[in-house]
């Protein structure tokens, strides 16, 4: 029981779930109170392995989710899951349970599960949800997993974030494959084909590894894993596959140096945001500057040398 002089950072630290709870709806209200709490906890973090699914619509992620946070619980391992839907504007109740397939694990303390749709503060979707990630971490769950919605150029970029990147697919994706042929989407660290009753699952298989073929010989080779997350097939393999590369980039020096390219660009992306609505604002209050763009339009000058001016002018 948590006792009524801990604050909630205290709380959360401890690892009560409903701490956490309040704790990522201040973030996700863009509460002051929620930023100077991530603040505050922000060096508890970086224990939890972040695993990220991603994939085109109905391919089963969450039923896989919920397979694998299954495994995870008979392990002795606390889970958080993140399912982030950028489309809808639902963050609870009856689409919770309904989105995220983990009806199982509701009653077990050891899981916490959470949507977000929400935009947050910091200009996205992404930002909000690194937020409410670094809390489900500093709350102590072993294992935080990460649900979006995605083809390649996907909005929501919280995936970066993620040690390990796992793609789920279905045999009928082909348009995935084009993306991945592409260079649209960036090549998971492990590929899912779910739904492995499909009869079209060794096509697709074949299609996967021909693409992947085309990638580095050395180092990490991306496994392709066949699951049936409905009936718990191979999910098994999955967890050993994660598990396989979370050794191999620790081993490599990867791990960190990923997390510290991810941390990098939050950082830029912050205070690119925040230089944005900055210059936003003074660029709204200056008169000047509807004269300069007055003069864009009169072709005076151009928009490049009107945008030097508009910075130059911020600078001083
Ligand atoms: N046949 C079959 N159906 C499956 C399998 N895994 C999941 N499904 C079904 O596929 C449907 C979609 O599953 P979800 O887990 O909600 O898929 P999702 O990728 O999370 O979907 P979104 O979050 O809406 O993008 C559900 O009806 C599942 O029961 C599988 O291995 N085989
Ligand atoms: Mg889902």
């Amino acid at each position: 029981m948590p006792r009524a002089d801990q604050t909630l950072a205290e709380r959360l630290l401890a690892g009560d779930r409903r701490a956490l709870a309040r704790a990522i709806s201040l973030v996700e209200n863009d509460d002051p109170d929620g930023w100077a709490l991530v603040r505050e906890v922000y060096p508890k973090t970086g224990h939890g392995a972040v695993m990220g699914f991603t994939g085109p619509p109905g391919v089963g992620k969450s039923t896989l989710l919920g397979a694998l946070t299954k495994l995870e619980r008979e392990r002795g391992r606390t889970v958080a899951v993140l399912s982030i839907d950028p489309s809808s504007p639902f963050t609870h109740g009856a689409l919770l349970g309904d989105r995220i397939r983990l009806s199982d694990h509701f009653l077990d303390p050891g899981v916490f599960i959470r949507s977000m749709a929400n935009r947050g503060a910091l200009g996205g979707l992404s930002e909000a949800t690194l937020q409410a990630a670094l809390l489900m971490d500093a709350s102590g769950r072993d294992v935080i997993m990460l649900e979006t919605v995605g083809v390649g150029q996907a909005e929501v970029d919280i995936i970066d974030h993620a040690d390990s990147v796992v793609l789920v697919l279905m045999p009928g994706s082909g348009d995935s494959i084009q993306a991945l042929k592409a260079g649209v989407m960036e090549i998971p660290d492990v590929i899912v084909v779910n739904k492995a009753d499909h009869p079209l699952t060794d096509t697709m298989i074949r299609e996967i590894k021909g693409v992947l073929a085309l990638g580095p010989r050395e180092g990490w080779q991306v496994p392709i894993v066949r699951t049936e997350a409905v009936r718990g097939e191979g999910i098994e393999e999955l967890a050993e596959k994660l598990a396989e590369h979370h050794a191999y980039i620790e081993a490599e020096g990867t791990l960190s140096e990923r997390r510290r390219r991810n941390l990098m660009n939050e950082v830029l992306a912050i205070a690119t945001f925040r230089m944005r609505r900055e210059l936003e604002a003074s660029v709204r209050k200056d008169p000047s500057v509807k004269d300069l763009l007055d003069r864009v339009v009169s072709r005076e000058i151009d928009p490049a040398s009107a945008a030097t001016t508009i910075l130059d002018g911020w600078s001083e």
